[in-house]
């Protein structure tokens, strides 16, 4: 199992020019804590948004490689999303879900990939490549997938089964102020950053 500290920071060394959209609750403030940068877009309240944000920016500036870090229950809320993505076949977009297959923020109750359902075979189904699906169950795994995803076109789908313990920390939630930092940081950003 994989900690959600590696998940976090094994990324986090290899970003650039990347934007990054984080999931509400955990993964969010897993970035604040351990990774926070003018190019993290937070997301906040909105479950299952996370990916769809992404994607958004993702079409705006496909100059830019987007990394959406989503979570298993809200992924799992907004579906449709990734056979949207897998369509578009937007090269400049990665999904990575953190599934602790629970719904950690609300208080750990299990999600559909504690049992039988798999993110790996829903991305097929939904027409992702299958060599641009990618599963991570230990750190090794996961730092050789971040390299493809950071390096190679996608779009990908990295699924990485992490602990089911909490980020360490508060939510920090000055909202706008992060918001607006974003816009201005993806403003700057020349185009042809990628
Ligand atoms: C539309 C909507 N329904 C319910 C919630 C309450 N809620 C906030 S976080 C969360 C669980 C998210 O689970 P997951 O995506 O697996 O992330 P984790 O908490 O495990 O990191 C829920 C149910 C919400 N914010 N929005």
């Amino acid at each position: 199992m994989i900690r959600r500290e590696t998940a976090t920071t094994l990324l986090a060394q290899r970003l650039t020019n990347e934007v990054i959209v984080t999931n509400l609750g955990q993964n969010t403030i897993d970035y604040q804590q351990l990774a926070d940068r003018d190019l993290n877009c937070y997301t906040f309240g909105s479950m299952g948004q996370c990916t769809s944000v992404a994607a958004g920016i993702a079409l705006a500036r496909p100059d830019v490689k987007v990394i959406s870090i989503d979570g298993d229950g809200s992924l799992l809320m907004n579906l449709g999303v990734i056979c949207t993505t897998a369509n578009l076949q937007q090269s400049n977009l990665a999904i990575v879900v953190l599934d602790n297959e629970q719904y950690v923020t609300t208080g750990g109750q299990p999600t559909a990939t504690s049992g039988r359902t798999s993110f790996a075979g829903l991305a097929r189904g939904a027409g992702f490549d299958d060599d641009k699906v990618l599963e991570a169950t230990n750190d090794e795994e996961l730092d050789r997938a971040y390299e493809r995803i950071i390096n190679e076109d996608g779009p990908f789908v990295l699924v990485v089964k992490i602990e089911s313990a909490p980020a360490n920390g508060k939510l920090d939630r000055d909202l706008l102020w992060y918001k607006l930092r974003f816009m201005r940081a993806i403003e700057k950003l020349p185009v042809g950053a990628r």
